[in-house]
């Protein structure tokens, strides 16, 4: 196989999604806080839940539950109280680096607060430490979806250019009081996310919004300049520092040959995946920007300056998550399937995951190639992974059908690597079953470490590793070569 023996082999997961604990530590309520799931709900209850996401009701009503059962990143999977068993386990997979995000409202509970809440730096100096002490290099993501509710209430969240300010001196507290136990830092996950999941991505609620599709792209603006000012401020305080731009990639395919088809693909290429990336590693605006604003309806204020501060924080490596692959077509009878953070057109040749996820590793060999060879900076890897409903039988869970889908998806990183790829790491998403995102269910489940809890918070908490465990532990110790 052809992994550098360096490779980082790792897991992900995301503090709100996993840690729980959501009033503890002077940790202050953030916007994932508000997000209400019930477990009655049917299949279909849930999709459509997914894509409403928050409404202004919702978000009041949650602002004063006065019960988290309805509330799952409340309570999650308790990771902030189980972190050390849970390390353990990761240190006996043989991870080599871990990434998690960091709850900005544990460091400033309101996100305005003069001075940070130092029992939230403790905890992530004793996470980090923890991993160190484990043999894991630290990839942490600044901003995960969750941020203090207070600067939305107050201050209209990023549709503010002061939440840039905030944000910056968030990240530099965490440069001051982490920097020297975090090898890989992500100011944002999934910038693209605004545009698909408004509220997820920059706490945009759809009932609020005149201009709905203007205001996505003014905050993601702002988040551009938040980015880049983060680089530039990690560069200087932590020289040498890696940072990432990450997008969620929707690599997409024609349907057919037809020109018409081939072109939409072209533009969904552009307008739903490289255009972020090519702010944040190219320094500007792309050059198909003003068509795509006219084809969208969109209009945005950049102020003076803004151009010079983009082309000052562009950052060192492009990170993406990979679940599926995508099809356009100009013809809208064509068969839909649902993906993350989107729906969209059916692909024949391709199976799906049992949430519609179109399952394609060679896609990610492709995904890959276009992308070193459009930025030339090194690649991570930050998610992949399978999401599923995981059954135990005597303690132990059979789950050949993860197995597979990971080890198809390992082969073609070799692949890539081969065709002259510079992948520097791979974090396969959720290595510890955890409350999902898009649906906020927590019975799918991504792990190789099932979590006994249900979706009303009921069960042990008990962690059972599952017979992906195993593979994936022979994966890494073989640095790849032994995923049979
Ligand atoms: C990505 C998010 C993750 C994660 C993943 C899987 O978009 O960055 O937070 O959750 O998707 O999606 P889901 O949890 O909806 O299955």
């Amino acid at each position: 196989m052809a992994f550098q023996k360096d490779f980082l082999w790792g897991g992900a997961i995301a503090a709100s999604q996993a840690d729980g604990a959501y009033d503890k530590g002077k940790k202050g309520l953030d916007t994932q806080d508000l997000r209400y799931f019930d477990a009655n709900w049917d299949k279909e209850q849930r999709t459509v839940n997914r894509n409403i996401n928050m409404t202004s009701e919702r978000f009041e009503e949650a602002l004063n539950a006065q019960e988290n059962t309805h509330y799952p990143f409340r309570w999650a999977i308790d990771f902030y109280d189980n972190y050390k068993e849970d390390l353990a386990l990761f240190e006996e997979l043989g991870l080599n680096v871990f990434r998690t995000s960091i709850s900005w409202s544990r460091i400033f509970p309101n996100g305005d607060d003069e001075t940070p809440n130092q029992e939230g730096i403790q905890f992530y100096v004793d996470l980090f430490s923890e991993c160190k002490k484990r043999g894991m290099k630290v990839f942490a993501t600044i901003l995960h979806y969750n941020i203090p509710v207070n600067l939305v209430t107050k201050y209209g969240g990023w549709k503010n250019r002061q939440t840039i300010d905030f944000y910056v001196k968030y990240a530099r507290t965490l440069f001051k009081h982490l920097g020297n136990l975090v090898d890989y830092w992500l100011p944002f996950n999934e910038i693209n996310c605004a545009r698909f999941n408004p509220y997820n991505g920059c706490c945009l609620i759809k009932d609020q919004e005149e201009d709905y599709d203007s205001a996505i792209f003014q905050c993601t603006h702002h988040q551009f300049l938040a980015n880049a000012l983060t680089v530039e401020a990690a560069h200087e305080m932590l020289p040498g520092s890696m940072l990432g731009g990450m997008i969620a990639r929707f690599t997409t395919y024609p349907a057919t040959p037809k020109p018409e088809d081939v072109m939409q693909a072209v533009l969904d290429e552009n307008y739903k995946n490289y255009f972020y990336l090519d702010v944040m590693a190219h320094g500007e605006y792309p050059s198909y920007t003003k068509r795509m604003f006219k084809d969208l309806n969109i209009t945005i204020k950049i102020e003076d300056g803004d151009t010079e501060i983009l082309k000052k924080g562009k950052v060192d490596f492009i990170a993406f998550s990979y679940y599926m692959s995508m099809v356009a077509t100009t013809d809208t009878t064509h068969e839909k399937t649902s993906a993350n953070l989107v729906t969209g057109n059916k692909n024949p040749y391709l199976k799906t995951s049992e949430w519609g996820w179109q399952i394609d590793p060679i896609g990610l060999r492709i995904t890959l190639n276009d992308m070193y060879d459009r930025y030339r900076l090194p690649l991570f890897i930050a998610e992949n992974g399978l999401g599923a409903t995981d059954i135990v039988e005597d303690d132990k869970v059979h789950d050949d059908y993860r197995i597979n889908y990971l080890r198809e998806h390992v082969r073609q990183m070799d692949e890539a690597i081969q065709d002259g790829v510079d992948l520097i790491g791979y974090t396969m998403w959720g290595i510890i079953d955890i409350v999902s995102c898009g649906t906020i269910e927590m019975s799918k489940r991504y792990g190789v470490i099932y979590v006994d809890r249900d979706e009303e918070g009921n069960g042990t908490n008990r962690r059972i590793k599952k017979d992906s465990f195993t593979w994936y532990q022979k994966c890494i110790n073989s640095n790849g070569a032994d995923i049979e």
